[in-house]
């Protein structure tokens, strides 16, 4: 068990669903497979990952694509915010990880940690290692995929801002613990219970995600049986990052959020079957054009010689 510092439940949440922070004092409370902890990343390791984020060219997905398509009353539709990932990338046309079925054809091999993750993740790792109930860590379970959420104010031609820095209610589906650390406004992070699209979810555990904070979370409760989501990003800091410039967009917060997925079901891009890879190519485009590693995995590899 680990403190989780200003961790609380929300009060009364049969009669407060999706209203925001419960205005109560947060008392210091410890959890089960949760661990939050502030100032967890040092001021210096952060200047050298906001070196590292200045290389980076994130890109806008969007959910479905030509062999994916949308399904019956849904849309086309982007996601809410840029995105980057590390280790391997989970297209959303792909429909990301999702064991037991869904595991080939949507973890594509992508760039390394840098020095400074991988080092952070070795401490995060032991931390969960020391901490975590062995049995909710699957076998070679490491921290091997990052995705980087981008937060922020979509600017639109007539300069309207439309705040879409938030994520929906939902799980994670890589197995075992998934940490995470924050850069920027804080964030609003809850923990839901949710019934169908029917019923409105009910808050059971929230946190403000603070600048250079951690949080992990594991096991059947919060990784199997709660939803998660980030219901609102603050602005109160007036931070806004000036990253590499995504095209009419403000950054106000990053958010790294490390997972593990088998390295058997992480393929690079050539080997992907046919319809993933058209329906992929276009952003493994984009990305080449900013990256050496990803100009590289469009090159197909060479035939193999036959033998004799
Ligand atoms: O931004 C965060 O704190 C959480 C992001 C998240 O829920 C996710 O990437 O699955």
């Amino acid at each position: 068990m680990v403190k989780a510092s200003s961790m609380f439940k929300s009060k009364r949440p049969q009669q407060r669903p999706h209203q925001g922070p419960v205005k109560a004092k947060a008392p210091q409370r410890s959890f089960r497979n949760l661990i939050y902890l502030e100032n967890y990343i040092s001021a210096r390791e952060k200047d050298e990952i906001f070196d590292f984020l200045g290389t980076l060219y994130p890109i806008w997905e969007m959910r479905y694509s030509k062999h994916n398509p949308p399904p019956e009353n849904q849309k086309q539709r982007p996601l809410l915010r840029p995105v980057y990932w590390l280790g391997n990338w989970q297209f959303a046309c792909l429909n990301y990880y999702h064991p037991p079925k869904g595991i080939y054809d949507r973890c594509v091999t992508a760039e390394r940690y840098p020095p400074v993750i991988t080092h952070l993740v070795q401490k995060i790792e032991t931390l969960i290692k020391e901490t975590f109930d062995p049995r909710d860590l699957p076998r070679g379970w490491n921290l091997n995929t990052c995705l980087i959420n981008y937060y922020g104010d979509q600017i639109h031609e007539d300069d309207k801002r439309l705040d879409c820095a938030r994520v929906g209610e939902h799980k994670d589906f890589e197995p075992g613990p998934v940490a995470s650390i924050s850069f920027g406004e804080k964030a609003l992070f809850q923990f839901v219970s949710s019934k169908g699209t029917e019923s409105k979810s009910q808050v059971v555990l929230q946190q403000w995600l603070e600048d250079r904070s951690l949080q992990v979370f594991g096991g059947d409760k919060f990784k199997k049986q709660l939803f998660h989501r980030v219901q609102r990003v603050d602005r109160k800091s007036g931070i806004r990052y000036q990253l590499n410039e995504i095209e009419n967009f403000e950054t106000r917060r990053i958010n790294f959020t490390f997972r593990f997925v088998p390295d058997e079901h992480i393929v690079p891009y050539f080997k992907l079957k046919q319809t993933a890879q058209e329906d992929v190519r276009e952003y493994m485009e984009k990305l080449a054009s900013h990256s050496n590693f990803f100009a590289q995995q469009l090159i197909s590899p060479p035939a193999k010689k036959s033998e004799g």
